[in-house]
């Protein structure tokens, strides 16, 4: 039987303050991420995006250090209600960003059904902070504090259970920008990190090789959350919060066909593509290319 993708947009651009970002799962679609994997021979189901509210800006507040935080909250909250069905129904859930705050609503999804679940975070961000060490307020960049169960409660609550999955089931590739309460974290936790210091030395095939035997070892399943910020800005411009240095077009490809060959990932996000902030929708176009080398795309 072909397996089957689910593909569901997330149009949110809220947790921020940078406008655009709503409109990465329409830049995605363009981009042609349905005929791109169906001539891979999959059947694609495309169910449409995850209605998101719109509050009028002069009421937002912002609580605690977290903006939007109750606007965030009911996004991830449906986010993940459509995750779980998806993954209920036996179909990979590939999910289109949006804003990386996005991922909370995802893992609690899947967590749902896989309860040692192996993360692959491609990052130039760790999205480890809390409201108490967050430089901006920005809840992207705590999503995966929140996943791991660190954070507020509303946050960490999302779908009644917390953690959604565990730190030494964690590996982050791509990182060049973390927070001291970041860098604190990863320390106390031990969680994996590949920063851009171990891809130049190692290669990029040593960091997949050895982050593949990582996530794979006693895991139930692995997911892959991509922001496309990892990637360097030069290849990828559109996203909101671009940081020189990153991964090259070639290596994220490499790193997508590593995980095809492995075949360990059953879940997907790819986020924070901003068509406004992106010159001629490259970003979504490298976007939906790394997916194709993901399921599977060969060159030759
Ligand atoms: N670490 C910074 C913060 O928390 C920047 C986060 C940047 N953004 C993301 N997440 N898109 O990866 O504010
Ligand atoms: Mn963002
Ligand atoms: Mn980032
Ligand atoms: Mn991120």
């Amino acid at each position: 039987m072909k397996k089957k993708i689910s593909i569901i947009g997330v149009p949110m651009d809220l947790g921020q303050r940078r406008r655009g970002v709503d409109m990465g799962p329409s830049a995605i679609r363009y981009a042609n991420v349905v005929e791109r994997l169906q001539s891979l021979d999959y059947e694609v189901n495309d169910i449409g995006d995850i209605e998101i509210g719109r509050p009028n800006r002069f009421d937002i507040i912002d609580e605690e250090n977290l903006k939007d935080l109750k606007e965030v909250v009911k996004a991830n909250q449906k986010l993940a209600s459509a995750v779980s069905d998806i993954v209920a129904m036996d179909q990979f859930p590939l999910v289109l960003g949006g804003d990386h705050s996005i991922a909370i609503g995802t893992l609690a999804g899947v967590a749902e059904h896989h309860k040692n679940l192996g993360v692959i975070w491609f990052d130039a961000h760790g999205d480890l902070n809390t409201g108490d060490t967050s430089p901006s307020g920005n809840i992207h960049g705590m999503s995966l504090a929140v996943s791991l169960g660190i954070g507020h409660p509303y946050l960490t609550g999302i779908n009644g259970f917390a953690p959604k999955i565990k730190p030494e089931n964690v590996v982050i590739i791509g990182a060049r920008a973390l927070d001291p309460g970041e860098k604190e974290l990863i320390k106390e936790k031990g969680i994996k990190v590949y920063t851009m210091h171990e891809i130049d030395r190692l290669g990029m095939t040593k960091v997949m090789e050895e982050a593949i035997a990582h996530v794979s070892n006693g895991t139930d399943g692995v997911h892959l959350s991509l922001d496309l910020d990892a990637i360097d800005p030069h290849d990828a411009p559109g996203v909101g919060t671009p940081v020189l240095g990153g991964t090259s077009y070639r290596e994220t490809h490499l790193a997508m066909e590593m995980l095809a060959e492995a075949g360990i990932v059953t879940s997907a996000e790819f986020v924070e593509v901003n068509p406004i902030l992106d010159d001629k929708n490259n970003t979504a176009t490298v976007a939906v290319a790394l997916m194709g080398s993901l399921f599977g795309e060969k060159l030759l």
